[in-house]
């Protein structure tokens, strides 16, 4: 049975078939590699679509929703964990047709301060040069909304983001810990500050999302599944 025909899980109940595409189709992503310098990620036509965001904003806790694992990307308390690219494959076992990459957490306070910029030199080449980069999850913790250096982030990438060739979805995490009524206003603040952007390119979206209560799991599974297959129709 290949990843895109497989169940998707019964945690998800009630579920339209698109989004059932999309989750059978994030339930097959596994472990691939992992690489502390950009030299090091496989060369390969196959999209590439990265998470990225704060440190302990919810990169690893998001890829192991999609996934359905517990413990496919290494999530933590301990803010900093992901210190490496790690590479994921997605799609049929025997022809992969999409990498997920979960990229080392930014704004970490205590970690040393070349390693800080080090690892900040490694992800602005990342996302200015991965070539086969076709699109960034911007990860935000729904309770602080974007900092600074998520603001330097977008930067980074919106040259790519405005000719088309990078798509950009952003993911307001831990919406459990808001109100209905906060998470409204988080969802509009973060709209405004995309706003500019999205006049300028066609694929920027946002959406809140939290993994403990599945929020907003069905569509971004969605989303990132229609990045790896534009051509499809509609599932
Ligand atoms: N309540 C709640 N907690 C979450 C959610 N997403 C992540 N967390 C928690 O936030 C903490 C950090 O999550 P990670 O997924 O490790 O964060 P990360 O962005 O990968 O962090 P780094 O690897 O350090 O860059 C963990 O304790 C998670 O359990 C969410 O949607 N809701
Ligand atoms: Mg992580």
């Amino acid at each position: 049975m290949t990843a895109s025909t497989r169940a998707p899980s019964a945690t998800v109940p009630n579920v339209s078939p698109a989004t059932r595409t999309a989750l059978a189709w994030a339930h097959g992503a596994r472990f691939l590699t992992t690489a502390s310098q950009l030299d090091q990620l496989p060369a390969g036509d196959l999209p590439e679509f990265a998470f990225v965001g704060r440190s302990n904003a919810g990169k690893s806790t998001a890829i192991n929703a999609l996934a359905q694992r517990r413990q496919l990307a290494f999530a933590s308390k301990t803010p900093g964990r992901t210190q490496h690219i790690n590479l994921f494959a997605l799609g049929p076992k025997d022809s992969p047709d999409a990498y997920w990459a979960d990229l080392p957490g930014y704004g970490y306070a205590t970690v040393e301060r070349t390693a800080k910029l080090r690892w900040q030199q490694v992800m602005a080449d990342y996302l200015k040069v991965r070539r086969n980069l076709g699109g960034v999850v911007l990860l935000v913790d729904s309770r602080l909304g974007f900092t600074p250096l998520d603001r330097q982030l977008l930067e980074f990438v919106a040259p790519r983001v405005v000719t088309g060739e990078v798509k950009l979805l952003a993911v307001l995490t831990k919406a459990d810990k808001l109100s209905k009524k906060e998470q409204a206003a988080a969802l509009a603040v973060a709209q405004e500050s995309l706003a500019d952007l999205a006049t300028e390119a066609a694929d920027v979206g946002v959406l809140l999302f939290s993994a403990p209560k599945q929020i907003g799991l069905g569509d971004l599974a969605e989303a990132v599944w229609g990045w790896a297959h534009p051509d499809a129709l509609q599932p």
